[in-house]
C-alpha cells in the first residue's frame, strides 16, 4: 500500500512534467481552431510537444505543410518587411492534456519563403518564453519582433514558431502570412506622393547621413516647421551596413538605430546638465522618422540596413528534443541557448542559466 502510494506519487510527478504545453495562437496556425480557413476539425494536438503522449513525431509545422497551397492555407495576416509585429501563445486545449507555460523556455520565430523546405531565423528569445509571469491566456503571452527589412515578398510565406522548454519538450507551429510592401505602405508605387515631400530638404542634405563628424556644432532649430534633417555622423564604414544615424539637437548628440527607428533614440554628451534629455530624445526620434521616410521616398538603400542579409541568416533549429532528433537540450535547470540565434536576440531574464544543446 505504502509502496503503491509512493509509486502513484512518482507517476503523478512524471505526468506533470508533460502536463501540457503551449501553441501559437496569433497569427492563427494551420489547422488552428481560431484560423478562419480551417475546414472540418481543427488539430487538437497543436499544443503537444513533438513525440508527446505516444504520438508519432510529425514533420515541420505539426505536419500541416501540405495545406499551404490549399484553401486552408490562405494567409491570415499581411506583414511588411521592417514592420514591428507580434505573435501570441496560448495554452488552451481541446484534449485532456491541458495547456501549460512550463514557466518559460526558449523560443525562436522565423520564415520559410520556399513552402517549408527551409526556415530561417527572424528573432530568438533565449529564456523567458513563454513569459514566466504570464498564464496560458494569449493576452498575457504577446511577443514583439521586427520583420527582417529584407525579407522577400510572398503571398504564402510560412511564419514558424518553435519552443524548447526545460522539460526538453519541443513544439513547432506555423501560420501562413503574406509579406508585402515596406513598413506600412502596401504599394509604394501606388501611393500618391505626399504634398509635404516637396518642401522637404534637398536630397543631398536629407538622404545620405554624412560621414563627417565636423557638423555637431550646429543645433537644429526645432521651432522651424520643417527642420533640416541632418544626420551628422554614422558609424564609420564603407563596406559595413549603416545601422544608426547621429543627430545634434539642442546641444545633445543623439543616436537613432535604423532598424528600430520607430522605438527610440538615445542622446548623450548634452552640453547643459539641465537639458531635458528625454524630451530631446523624442524630438530627435521625430526627425529621424522623417529622415527615414524621406530616404524611403527617394529610394536610398541605406535605410535600416540589416546586419545580416536574409539569405545569410541561420536556419531554424528544428531537430531537437524528440526521439531521433539530432540535438538534445540539457534541460532543467538550464534554459536553451539557441546555438545559432541570428542577429535579433531577445535576452531572457536570467532566472535560469542558459545552455546550448548537444548535437550529433
Ligand atoms: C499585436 O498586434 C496586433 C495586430 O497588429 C495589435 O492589434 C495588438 O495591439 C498588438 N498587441 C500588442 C500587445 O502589442
Ligand atoms: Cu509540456
Amino acid at each position: 500500500m505504502h509502496i503503491n502510494a509512493l509509486l502513484f506519487l512518482a507517476l503523478a510527478g512524471l505526468t506533470q512534467l508533460c502536463s501540457g504545453h503551449m501553441h501559437l495562437h496569433y497569427p492563427p496556425t494551420l489547422k488552428g481552431e481560431n484560423n478562419p480557413f480551417t475546414q472540418g476539425e481543427s488539430d487538437p494536438y497543436l499544443n503537444y510537444n513533438y513525440g508527446c503522449c505516444g504520438r508519432e513525431v510529425p514533420g515541420p509545422c505539426k505536419g500541416h505543410l501540405d495545406l499551404v497551397d490549399t484553401n486552408e492555407g490562405k494567409p491570415v495576416v499581411t506583414w511588411s518587411p521592417g514592420q514591428k509585429v507580434n505573435f501570441t501563445l496560448s495554452g488552451s486545449s481541446t484534449t485532456d492534456v491541458k495547456g501549460g507555460t512550463h514557466y518559460g523556455g526558449s523560443c525562436s520565430v522565423g520564415f520559410s519563403t520556399d513552402k517549408g523546405k527551409s526556415f530561417k531565423v527572424a528573432t530568438t528569445w533565449n529564456g523567458d518564453c513563454p513569459h514566466r509571469e504570464g498564464s496560458i491566456d494569449p493576452s498575457t503571452q504577446s511577443f514583439d519582433f521586427t520583420i527582417p527589412a529584407d525579407l522577400p515578398s510572398g503571398d504564402r510565406t510560412i511564419f514558424a514558431w518553435t519552443w524548447v522548454n526545460r522539460e526538453k519538450e519541443f513544439n513547432m507551429n506555423c501560420a501562413v502570412v503574406t509579406i508585402a510592401g515596406s513598413d506600412g505602405s502596401q504599394d509604394p508605387g501606388g501611393q500618391p506622393a505626399s504634398s509635404s515631400a516637396a518642401s522637404k530638404p534637398s536630397p543631398t542634405s536629407s538622404t545620405v547621413p554624412k560621414q563627417s563628424s565636423a557638423a555637431p556644432s550646429q543645433p537644429l532649430k526645432s521651432q522651424s516647421p520643417e527642420p533640416p534633417l541632418q544626420p551628422t555622423q554614422t558609424q564609420p564604414s564603407s563596406a559595413q551596413p549603416t545601422n544608426s544615424a547621429q543627430y545634434t539637437l539642442e546641444g545633445c548628440t543623439c543616436s537613432c538605430p535604423y532598424q528600430t527607428w520607430s522605438s527610440a533614440c538615445s542622446c548623450f554628451e548634452c552640453k547643459s546638465p539641465t537639458t531635458k534629455r528625454h524630451l530631446i530624445e523624442r524630438k530627435v526620434l521625430e526627425l529621424h522618422k522623417r529622415h527615414v521616410q524621406n530616404a524611403e521616398k527617394l529610394n536610398v538603400p541605406v535605410r535600416r540596413a540589416e546586419a545580416v542579409a536574409w539569405n545569410s541568416r541561420p536556419d531554424m533549429l528544428l531537430s531537437i528534443d524528440f526521439p531521433g532528433a539530432s540535438c538534445h537540450s540539457k534541460g532543467n535547470p538550464f534554459e536553451l541557448e539557441f546555438p545559432d540565434p541570428g542577429p535579433d536576440v531577445v535576452a531572457g531574464d536570467g532566472e535560469y542559466e542558459l545552455a546550448t544543446p548537444d548535437c550529433t
